[in-house]
């Protein structure tokens, strides 16, 4: 057996928390012969309720989880941490504008930059998932001048994988045969899921469906696939959003093995000309714990317009915080 790592995960009493941390302590993430601490961090209304999932995590005797610590104190949960989740965000409220969700937002990540920068393992691997996770990721960062910027990354993943999944369904075959999908740009309803390069069974994807599917029901249907769990399930996606987070940062520890994902990097020396100080969502492969951009695609006109849309609300939820930055 390996010695433990440390894994913070921040909002762990929340939904999405309650079926990643299972999925890290049964060692999904990190395999079969990884330990794991893992380094929980709530506010403190939500320290019960925190206690219950620690309770639970206890009752589940997992033969990987070699600690627990449940703390409302982001210095402790992010001592040490080797791996890190920023689920935790502030919710949208009745009545609150768009700006003030992510000044709200700004604060809390400022801060969690900050804790991350003088207590966390100066290799940590972070993840913001928390909404609007591209723009907390930036000002993660900016706050944590210790960490080098390529170990801060926002999850792009879900929609990847729900890119995938659309295909597959669409072609009649399966997402494990499904390869070079990318989602560009920001988490939000401006992403840019594109197929040019997509294989199925190496073949493309664009000689299998026709542009009006493609154009007018797969980029609407994922961009639109949390509004659409929600009409549907009463509540925002959580067991594929966590799903998605372990898949990220699997690929990202242990590599991916020449696969394409998508992950929200920062964006310095892109080879694609998009702005260089944002959280974008890229091609990425990943190998010896480092992501890299797929370099030297050829980028349609359709994909730059697409590109642009997405760049321009990153750079327009930047400005709405620019005085935290
Ligand atoms: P929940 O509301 O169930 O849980 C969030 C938890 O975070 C709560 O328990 C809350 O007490 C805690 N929290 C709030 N502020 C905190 C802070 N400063 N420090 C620590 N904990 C804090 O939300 P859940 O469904 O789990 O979603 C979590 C976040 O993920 C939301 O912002 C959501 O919008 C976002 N999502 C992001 C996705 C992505 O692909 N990037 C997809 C899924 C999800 O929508």
């Amino acid at each position: 057996m390996k010695a433990p790592v440390r894994v913070a995960v921040t909002g762990a009493a929340g939904q999405i928390a309650y079926s990643l941390i299972f999925r890290v302590a049964h060692g999904d993430m990190l395999g079969p012969d990884q330990p794991v601490i893992l380094q929980l961090l709530e506010i403190p209304p939500a320290m019960g309720a925190l206690n219950g999932v620690a309770m639970e995590l206890n009752d589940c005797a997992y033969p990987l989880v070699a600690g627990i610590v449940a703390t409302d104190d982001a210095n402790v949960a992010f001592k040490d941490a080797d791996y890190a989740f920023l689920v935790g965000a502030r919710p949208r409220g009745p009545g609150m504008e768009r700006s003030d969700l992510l000044e709200a937002n700004a604060k809390i990540f400022s801060a969690q930059g900050k804790a991350l920068n003088d207590h966390a393992s100066p290799q940590v691997k972070v993840l913001v998932v928390g909404n609007p996770a591209n723009t907390n990721a930036l000002i993660t960062l900016r706050n944590a001048p210790k960490l080098n910027p390529k170990n801060i990354t926002a999850m792009m993943r879900l929609d990847h994988n729900r890119s995938m999944s659309q295909i597959a369904e669409k072609v009649g075959s399966h997402t494990t045969r499904v390869e070079k999908v990318v989602v560009w740009g920001n988490h939000s309803a401006t992403q840019y899921p594109d197929i040019s390069y997509a294989t199925v069974d190496g073949q493309p994807v664009k000689e299998k469906v026709d542009n009006e599917w493609y154009e007018n029901t797969f980029i609407p249907t994922v961009q639109q696939r949390g509004a659409a769990i929600i009409k549907a399930r009463g509540a925002s996606s959580a067991a594929s959003a966590a799903c998605a987070a372990v898949d990220h940062m699997r690929d990202w520890a242990l590599g991916s093995k020449g696969k394409w994902v998508s992950m929200g990097v920062y964006s310095a020396g892109n080879p694609y000309g998009v702005d260089e100080n944002l959280m974008f969502s890229f091609p990425i492969t990943t190998e010896n714990g480092e992501w890299k951009i797929v370099e030297g695609l050829a980028v349609s006109e359709f994909s730059r317009k697409m590109i642009a849309k997405t760049e321009a609300e990153l750079v327009g939820e930047r400005e709405a915080i620019a005085n935290l930055l």
